[in-house]
């Protein structure tokens, strides 16, 4: 397969004005005609159209009204170009598409009997030819012609400006979207669904249209995404002061999707996970998960649509943007200083758990990669996630109100156009008068950057020194990295455990001393001086994770405890417990390893009793500062993984705090209680989640009575969160949880994203087994083609069930094996997903990665790969 590289780069030859498409849908056979009108790019020098086009047949060309002969232009699988073409030019073009065969869920496909579209990244090429390059924007006129009857809903981008019926039981509907727009963001549904909708006025006092589709039983699942949907708008607005500038805007919910939604100008496309919601079958998460991708998705209107990208390296540029700002958006919901923090620690823990390894391992990239075979594997972590932290860098670097001139002078100078991750940074340098060249860096070097810090303490000079020193570890294509432009957030805490005022040398000192200073690391190593300090105090590094790198510091026992009980800034607090935590945990691995007995502490045992027991703590806080950090979080602190020491260690861990914790988390259980009207806002949130964490840790080595507690709260709970924190927290109990399991499936039956969880709490536990998982793809309601499905019984295996998928034999691994082939012939995008659970593979202990290799090399020998899997199993073994 051929590799794409970013340097290669050449502007189109040709522009287009408008498109013209017409659609006479048909699962089999639809009829695509397409009328484009395109002049020559004043900036290229080529004078060949080259459109783009996969799976789909030509029937007739016309270059200006006249037909072409076969002789007139050449064909390939991907691609149409017509050679030395006119200045100006009116293509039209009529292909045929079979939307029924098409499983790969990209282009024009059927769901549910159905028509829905996914055009990101170049899904556009499977409906019709087009130069299908974000760089090239237009207008777009859809006309949809369908069966009446069984499509009554005809949807596309913009405005609806016709409609009416056709001869025998046909319609039709004709849309106009006022914007011009990368072809991406295409998208028409033909349907029987129904929506919720409501007029919502503007700030500026402008109505405009919202609606909520979904298929006919679902309509009392869309308040909460009708809700996030207005206060997205209105959060914009204040926020940023961007308005929706379309009359319309729908969202429509899908069973069969690739990914979480799509920002098509005016007609998101939403997998049904995240929209579908009432307190029966959606559990807090999912309520959180779908007022942040409803933001998201919203947000992308200005930042994706309105400036997009001008090529698909740019990626992070409208995606790590449109993450910070659905971060934003979703602690701002939240309202209060440690809602935020607990975001923030959300935040974290995901970069830790999957985007750190990403960063280490084969598939590492920078967040604008320079080169690609298959777009759709760059949809990762990496551009999402540490994409978002390098543009809450700029907000740490510029200040609230700058980073918004810095937004601000982005619009400006960038409305309708496509554009680089360069030109915001520019927009960001520009607006604050600052020099940001160095910050380049972030977007060019790959690799986790590592932070080590040094501190000294001069009685004599009441001086307190930091010495920040960093390096950032060699990856593909990139042995030796430069220094990054870091900031690094820090407080010092006194004996009190109070912060001190701090009074930076060299710096003006301003009249109210701050208890938080961002530090700029811009060298190899520097040191900060703070003066005025009467006595030692503990070093609060990083607060806020105010960079995504790890921050090695040789903090005591003592300091760490000092941090737990007193550090003001949360996220740091959360960190001084995941740092003790980790550091017992590496030894109990070794221990484990080594058949020594395991012992923990008493002084540990008690700091976590003072956390999970303060009432003056937020429940939600204290919930994530009560989780171990994760079996994926510790094997990578090791030099070898040995999954089974590392579950061994872990669990033990959790056993011996259930135990010894018992009546706390007994007392916090009944405390944190949440009678009455369920309710996902955040305070009820965490108050379960504290509470269904206390019974996972009493049913870790579960008394009799506590299995009684977890089987009344399954059968008693009047919500989803409450029914399948019991039901999960039985199964990974070890007893016998058939009965529950069978009365969930039979309750839920009908509830597709209901019975996706009932697969994956089995896979994720420790007593399921690949025969186990095996006879769970037997089940009548299991299939491949279902990515939700697939998801939850595949990945979840693979990725949330470490002892089980590492099985000593390697059936864990040939099982994946298997499942990644024939996922491919499905749906490669999903399968390529799947692949991505071996990335790690070479920091195994050896007689794992024999199984491991033999694994993916089974993989890569089978004949007609697709480039999506071939990418990552490749880069797997190379
Ligand atoms: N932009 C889409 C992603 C499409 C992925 C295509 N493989 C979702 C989002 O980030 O909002
Ligand atoms: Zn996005």
């Amino acid at each position: 397969p051929q590799t794409i590289f970013r340097k290669d780069y050449t502007v189109p030859a040709y522009l287009v004005d408008t498109v013209e498409l017409g659609f006479d849908l048909d699962p089999d056979r639809t009829i695509v005609a397409n009328r484009i009108t395109m002049h020559r790019n004043p900036a290229s020098k080529g004078r060949d159209i080259v459109l783009h086009g996969e799976e789909i047949e030509l029937v007739q060309l016309r270059l200006n009204g006249k037909l072409l002969a076969a002789s007139q232009y050449r064909l390939t699988p991907t691609s149409l170009t017509i050679p030395k073409a006119p200045a100006e030019v009116v293509l039209e073009i009529e292909s045929l598409c079979a939307p029924v065969k098409n499983t790969s869920l990209s282009g024009l496909y059927v769901s549910n009997g159905n028509f829905f579209t996914q055009c990101e990244a170049e899904g556009f090429r499977r409906i019709t030819y087009f130069p299908d390059r974000p760089d090239v924007m237009a207008k777009y006129t859809v006309m949809l012609r369908a069966d009446k009857a069984r499509y009554p809903v005809l949807l596309s981008n913009g405005n609806l400006i016709e409609e009416g019926e056709l001869g025998d039981g046909r319609h039709y509907a004709k849309w106009e979207d006022p914007f011009k727009k990368p072809s991406y963001l295409f998208a028409l549904v033909a349907a029987r669904l129904v929506c919720q909708e409501e007029r919502y006025t503007l700030q500026s006092g402008r109505e405009v249209l919202l609606q909520v589709w979904v298929e006919e039983g679902n309509l009392d699942k869309t308040d909460y995404a009708m809700q996030s949907l207005k206060n997205s708008i209105r959060w914009d607005e204040e926020r940023f002061g961007l308005e929706l500038d379309l009359d319309r805007f729908m969202i429509v919910a899908v069973g069969d999707f690739n990914m979480g939604a799509m920002e098509n100008k005016g007609l998101n496309i939403f997998n049904t996970k995240y929209v579908l919601a009432n307190s029966r079958v959606a559990t807090d998460v999912d309520y959180a998960g779908i007022e942040a991708v409803v933001g998201h998705e919203y947000f992308h209107n200005w930042t994706g649509n309105r400036v997009t990208c001008r090529d698909w390296f740019q990626l992070s540029l409208k995606e790590g943007l449109t993450v910070f700002r659905d971060q934003e958006f979703s602690a701002d919901m939240i309202g209060t200083d440690t809602g935020r923090a607990v975001t923030r620690i959300d935040q974290v823990r995901t970069l830790r758990q999957a985007q750190f390894p990403e960063d280490a391992g084969p598939m590492a990239h920078p967040v604008r990669p320079d080169s690609f075979v298959e777009i759709n594997n760059f949809y990762t972590v990496t551009v999402y996630e540490k994409g978002a932290e390098v543009v809450r860098m700029y907000q740490t670097l510029l200040g609230r109100d700058g980073f918004r001139k810095g937004m601000d002078l982005y619009f400006e100078r960038h409305d309708g156009q496509a554009v680089e991750c360069d030109d915001f940074r520019a927009a960001m340098a520009d607006a604050n008068g600052r020099d940001l060249t160095q910050f380049e860096r972030w977007y060019s070097q790959a690799g986790t950057p590592v932070v080590t810090a040094s501190t000294r303490y001069d009685v004599a000079a009441r001086c307190y020194e930091i010495t920040l020193s960093q390096h950032c570890p060699a990856t593909a294509g990139q042995p030796d990295k430069l220094p990054f432009h870091i900031p690094v957030a820090v407080g010092l805490l006194d004996a009190d455990g109070k912060d001190l005022p701090l009074r930076l040398d060299g710096a003006p000192s301003p009249k109210h001393a701050p208890t938080t200073v961002v530090l700029e690391l811009t060298q190899a190593t520097q040191t900060f001086r703070f003066k005025g300090i009467a006595a030692k105090p503990t070093p609060s590094l990083l607060r806020g994770f105010s960079a995504p790198v790890v921050l090695e510091y040789d903090y005591t026992d003592a300091e760490l405890l000092h941090l737990f009980s007193h550090d003001s800034d949360p996220v740091n607090r959360w960190e001084a417990g995941q740092r003790l935590a980790m550091e017992r945990l590496l030894v109990l691995t070794s221990a484990v390893a080594a058949g020594d007995t395991l012992a923990l502490d008493d002084t540990f045992i008690a700091a976590f009793r003072n956390v999970l027991t303060d009432d003056t703590l937020d429940p939600a806080f204290r919930e994530l500062a009560l989780i171990l950090p994760s079996e994926t979080i510790i094997a990578e602190q090791v030099a070898v993984v040995d999954p089974q020491a590392i579950h061994g260690a872990r669990q033990f861990m959790r056993r011996t705090l259930g135990t010894a914790l018992r009546e706390e988390l007994l007392a916090q259980y009944h405390a944190n209680q949440t009678p009455g009207a369920y309710s996902p806002d955040a305070v009820s949130a965490g108050k379960r989640a504290l509470k269904n964490l206390a019974l996972a840790y009493l049913l870790v080595a579960p008394q009799e009575a506590d299995l009684a507690l977890a089987r009344q709260q399954f059968e008693q709970a009047t919500n989803m969160t409450d029914r399948a924190a019991a039901l999960s927290a039985l199964i990974h109990s070890g007893a016998d949880a058939s009965a529950s399991l069978a009365s969930f499936y039979a309750d839920f039956e009908q509830e597709a994203l209901v019975i996706d969880k009932w697969f994956a709490m089995q896979a994720a536990a420790p007593g399921t087994n690949v025969a186990a998982v095996r006879q769970l793809m037997q089940h009548p309601a299991f299939t491949l083609k279902n990515p939700n499905r697939a998801r939850s019984l595949l990945f979840n295996f693979a990725n949330a069930n470490p002892p089980q998928f590492h099985a000593a034999d390697g059936s864990g691994y040939d099982f994946w094996a298997e499942q990644v082939i024939a996922l491919d012939k499905i749906n490669p995008q999903v399968a390529a997903r799947l692949a991505r659970s071996m990335d790690r593979w070479r920091r195994y202990v050896p007689a794992l990665q024999v199984h491991m290799r033999h694994a993916l090399e089974r993989v890569a020998a089978c004949a007609k790969l697709s480039n999506d899997v071939l990418e990552v199993i490749s880069k797997a073994l190379s």
